[in-house]
């Protein structure tokens, strides 16, 4: 049987086919887990209805995560379908582009709060709701980035948000942990995505780390997704509170 067979997920952060979420939702598919995703608006709505449609999966509505309401209504559309939910992927970021250059000392209050907000207070939102519906236990899945560890250029307060990301990570694990529900990251190595085209200088960032990094290339979204498909499944029952990179091994030389 297929490592995922029988595991019912939800998929938050697809914007279109070059997301990393979407990456995951392929692999976990192909292992043979049922899905279901939300999106962000109308706009993304058309995008992320044929991409679930080619997967044979549910669109359960629209969630915008500084809106909690939106959360709700999604995680009680979940329940309504399916009862429980098995796994959850947060692959949800933001921060005001303008502030994606230049210094992170000049960052306004006002992108402050909104970039922690989206980018690191909605895993917890989520989990609050996963919580109640993980009822033979879960997997919570969500992206970070090197940033969080080490000063990058351009990614300023992005690295602080994963950097907080990072802790909740760790105590929501000890949190759930009890209830059998798992919590972890993938630390992604650089890949060209609509978010990381509001990065500066990106393209700079990906030749540096395909010309430093150990295997010498850069990482795709079909290969955070398989990591990812191991990390959701019972496959690493064992792992929970983990950043795990999977960055061509650029953080060991970077
Ligand atoms: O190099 C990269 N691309 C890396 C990305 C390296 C390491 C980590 N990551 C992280 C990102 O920080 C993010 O947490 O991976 C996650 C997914 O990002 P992605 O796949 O690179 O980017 P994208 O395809 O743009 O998906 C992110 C989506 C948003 O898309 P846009 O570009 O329209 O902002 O996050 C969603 C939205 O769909 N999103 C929200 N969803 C709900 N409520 C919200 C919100 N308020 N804001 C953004």
């Amino acid at each position: 049987p297929s490592i995922m067979s029988g595991k019912r997920g939800l998929i938050m952060g697809v914007a279109n086919n070059r997301s990393i979420a979407w990456g995951i939702a392929k692999a976990a598919h192909a292992h043979g887990a049922e899905l279901a995703f939300t999106y962000q608006g109308d706009a993304l709505k058309k995008r992320v209805e044929p991409l679930a449609a080619e997967l044979g999966a549910e669109v359960v509505g629209h969630c915008d995560v500084t809106d909690g309401a939106t959360i709700d209504a999604v995680f009680a559309e979940v329940e309504k379908r399916w009862g429980k939910l098995d796994f959850l992927v947060h692959a949800i970021a933001f921060s005001d582009k303008d502030e994606l250059t230049g210094r992170y000392v000049d960052t306004t209050p006002e992108n402050f709060s909104k970039s922690l907000l989206i980018s690191c207070y909605s895993l917890t939102a989520i989990a609050q709701r996963a919580e109640k519906l993980m009822k033979d236990g879960g997997s919570l899945l969500t992206l970070t980035y090197y940033g969080a560890e080490k000063w990058m250029p351009h990614y300023n307060v992005m690295g602080v948000a994963k950097a907080a990301l990072e802790a909740s990570v760790r105590y929501l694990a000890a949190d759930l942990g009890p209830q059998g529900i798992r919590v972890n990251a993938i630390s992604a190595g650089p890949i060209k995505t609509l978010a990381a085209s509001g990065i500066g200088d990106f393209r700079y960032i990906l030749k540096w780390n395909e010309y430093n990094s150990p295997l010498r290339r850069t990482v795709t979204i079909e290969e955070v997704g398989e990591t990812a498909a191991y990390l959701l499944s019972d496959m690493s029952r064992g792992v929970t509170g983990e950043i795990h990179h999977v960055d061509a091994g650029y953080h060991v030389v970077g």
